[in-house]
């Protein structure tokens, strides 16, 4: 009873409380309020795995017009989310968003600007989701992003080809996930130019395609003391 009304309130309070990603940073350089990003029309998550809106978010199929950011391959890239366009005054991503942190990246034909991102071209590089189980207080990579204003960081794997790429960062909010549709994702990708790469090839995902409802990452009890979580994509490539 007490879980199940603490739930409903849960619900109720965070219902309305979404946010997209507005920076990225350079290594220590913030690069600017959507800057090199592919803007979507709000701040609603994403719910459906099959549509084409799970790749870069609303939208963002394109980045005509969109720059791209050179970086080196090894840079320390930050990715910085907020529920409305400032920086203080309330928790970055909204402490009721439970979940898993992750970042792909996928490799442009041509330039990122032009890249749609469809059919398996996603690599994993990052990946952080049920950091501390407990009945009372899990912590989830959710809540040290909340901690951390708004910030998670990935190297870029330094054998990465050069070229111009996506970068894909998604937070899955797990508040509402018992039954699918219910996981909220949020997307957001930046355009990237890696330079002085190597020559590794990584193994790759279609975003959509991977993903399932029935995944157990998507479809979750997260108020169930869970003891472990594993997050949809399959294993992190480290390069
Ligand atoms: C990347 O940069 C962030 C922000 O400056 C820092 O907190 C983090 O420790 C760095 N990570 C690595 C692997 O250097
Ligand atoms: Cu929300």
């Amino acid at each position: 009873m007490m879980k199940g009304a603490f739930f409903l309130l849960a619900l109720a309070a965070y219902a309305n409380a979404h946010f997209t990603m507005q920076y990225i940073w350079n290594g220590a350089t913030d690069q600017g309020i959507n800057n090199y990003i592919r803007i979507a029309p709000n701040n609603n998550p994403v719910t459906d795995v099959t549509s084409k809106d799970l790749t870069c978010n609303v939208g963002g199929t394109s980045g005509s017009s969109v720059k791209t950011l050179a970086i080196p391959a090894g840079t320390n890239v930050t990715f910085e989310w907020h529920q409305h366009a400032q920086r203080t005054g309330e928790d970055p991503i909204s402490g009721g968003h439970k979940g898993p942190v992750q970042v792909y990246i996928a490799k442009a034909p041509s330039t990122a600007a032009a890249f749609d991102g469809q059919g398996a071209v996603w690599t994993k590089i990052y990946s952080s989701g049920l950091v501390t189980p407990s009945q009372s207080n899990p912590v989830w990579a959710t809540d040290i992003v909340n901690t951390n204003s708004g910030k998670h960081s990935v190297t870029i794997p330094k054998t990465l080809p050069a070229g111009e790429y996506l970068l894909r960062a998604e937070i899955i909010a797990l508040h509402v996930a018992q039954s699918y549709p219910g996981a909220q994702f949020y997307i957001g990708c930046a355009q990237v130019q890696i330079t002085s790469g190597g020559s590794a090839s990584p193994p790759k995902i279609s975003i959509p395609g991977t993903y399932k409802g029935s995944d157990p990452g998507i479809t979750v009890n997260i108020y169930n003391n869970l003891a472990s979580y594993t997050a949809p994509g399959g294993a992190v490539w480290t390069g």
